[in-house]
């Protein structure tokens, strides 16, 4: 699907050439107003894929603009009611499951996911577009009793343009997750992807465009985070942030929101998340999902299981055979359907010293488990890489007090096979998702977000529409004639 010419990379998607080198606005693929570019490369052997338009302020105005126009009341998309929008979204996930392949190769070169997990991130992408077209004609209002002499009643109204701001280490579920949401709502958007994985979001917006958007519903504009990032953030006519991405950018995200008109912000910035195994619990069970927990693509999952617990019982024998699994695990060409582990996405990352690279791939990191003996380390950092770090626990109080001593709160697992043990847990945690027996079951129905500072809001579900939305309430005085 890939050939090089003249340096720049044509992407052939069914029949059409996408050029990466070209913002989307409007409808339109234009260039960035200064002609600057930068190169995407492919995680795994660092080679340039192609040439990104590198949007700057003046283009992310022209998208708001765009974005702005879309929402205009009688616009078509503002006509447009709310079953056609959802059927806009089943459009869209069927274009979605047609050009699957496509998607999952460009997914696993742009960002190093390997090929077998990007079946996965497509797959629920499916999901989440047809859950979230079905939810688009089921939001409403309420009629509300209430001592004023008339009807009183709210209506959900769609809060404006949207600036979606996603991170490189799952794009296809980002994209789609936040603007199908966005859309499901009737917002218009504006997509800033992350500069290291701008290939996915082109390409799902050129089948939105297939499946009938009206113009300027989505607008996508590549670009680095301090330029076209900020300058979203920044826009004054811009109603509303979703971030995904670091606590420290999220930070940033909010204080550009207080600054400017007091933009509506979800945050979803990552964990550092506890899972917890009991003596009771089933070893053959716990032991895969703690591993994949971690393991994973390469641990780059915002809530992976990156503390792991260990009642005293158990504990030597987990340890032995979680360096067995560690040891076995399969690390390499990410296209390979054999490898489980591909290469680091992320360049920056601070914690790659802890990480040791597998001769001959050097963007690979072997999966590395720690056993950490002091109780009273707190672990704070997102390492973000295959790093398994162990400890030895004795009692339920102690673990709870432990699992909740850091500043995030995304996610938390427990693995035992008392009830009581389990709902205590699961009450007392501090996390937004709770696993028990389980990690990662995940699903468009289920809000997902965070506790403490790994962020607000939720996505997903009910509660995930209801973030896009504003509630007006209206009173309307009976006539006084009876
Ligand atoms: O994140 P950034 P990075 C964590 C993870 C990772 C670390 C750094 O620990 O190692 O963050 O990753 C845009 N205004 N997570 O540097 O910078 C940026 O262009 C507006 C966890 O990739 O936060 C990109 O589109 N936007 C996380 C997006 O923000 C700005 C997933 C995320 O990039 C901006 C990703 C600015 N000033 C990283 N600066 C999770 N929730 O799991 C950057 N951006």
């Amino acid at each position: 699907v890939m050939n090089d010419k003249d340096s720049a990379v044509e992407i052939v998607l069914q029949g059409v050439v996408l050029c990466p080198q070209y913002l989307f606005i409007d409808n339109e693929w234009v260039g960035a107003v200064s002609g600057k570019t930068f190169p995407t490369i492919r995680p795994h052997d660092g080679k340039t894929v192609a040439q990104i338009a590198e949007a700057d302020k003046i283009d992310v105005n022209r998208a708001v603009a765009a974005a702005r126009r879309a929402f205009r009341r009688n616009s078509e998309w503002r006509l447009m009611t709310p079953s056609a929008r959802g059927r806009l979204l089943h459009r869209f996930a069927d274009l979605v499951e047609r050009d699957a392949d496509y998607l999952k190769t460009l997914e696993t070169t742009d960002n190093g996911m390997v090929h077998t997990m990007t079946h996965i991130m497509v797959e629920t992408a499916v999901n989440i577009l047809r859950y979230t077209g079905g939810l688009a004609d089921k939001i409403h209002g309420t009629t509300i009793p209430s001592d004023f002499e008339g009807l009183s009643y709210t209506l959900k109204q769609p809060v404006g343009v949207c600036g979606l701001i996603l991170p490189w280490n799952a794009p296809i579920l980002m994209f789609v997750n936040k603007v199908a949401t966005a859309l499901a709502a009737g917002c218009t958007v504006v997509v800033k992807p992350a500069e290291q994985t701008p290939l996915t979001a082109l390409a799902l917006v050129a089948l939105l465009a297939e499946a009938g958007m009206p113009r300027g519903v989505v607008n996508v504009v590549t670009g680095y985070g301090p330029t076209a990032g900020a300058a979203l953030t920044h826009h004054p006519h811009v109603a509303k942030i979703s971030f995904t991405g670091s606590l420290e950018v999220g930070k940033l995200v909010l204080q550009a929101a207080g600054a400017t008109n007091i933009k509506r912000v979800t945050l979803e910035l990552g964990g550092k998340s506890p899972l917890v195994i009991f003596d009771d619990a089933d070893l053959n069970v716990a032991l895969p999902f703690a591993t994949e927990g971690v393991f994973a693509h390469q641990g780059q999952v915002c809530m992976a299981a990156s503390r792991l617990y260990v009642q005293a019982g158990v504990y030597d024998e987990f340890v032995r055979r979680a360096v067995e699994v560690a040891k076995n695990r399969k690390v390499g060409d990410p296209f390979l359907t054999e490898t489980q582990s591909g290469p680091q996405d992320e360049e920056r990352d601070q914690n790659r010293n802890l990480l040791k690279s597998r001769p001959g791939s050097e963007r690979s990191h072997v999966a590395t488990v720690i056993e950490i003996a002091s109780k009273t380390t707190r672990l704070r950092e997102q390492i973000f890489g295959p790093v398994q770090s162990i400890m030895r626990f004795e009692t339920l109080d102690e673990v709870i007090d432990r699992a909740n001593d850091t500043n995030y709160g995304l996610a938390a697992g427990v693995f035992t096979s008392d009830i009581q043990t389990a709902l205590q847990f699961s009450n007392l945690v501090e996390a937004g998702t709770v696993w028990v027996n389980n990690y990662f079951a995940f699903g468009p129905h289920n809000p997902f977000g965070g506790f403490k500072d790994s962020g607000f809001g939720r996505e997903n579900g009910i509660e995930g529409i209801l973030e896009y939305l504003d509630t007006k309430t209206v009173n309307i005085a009976f006539p006084q004639t009876i």
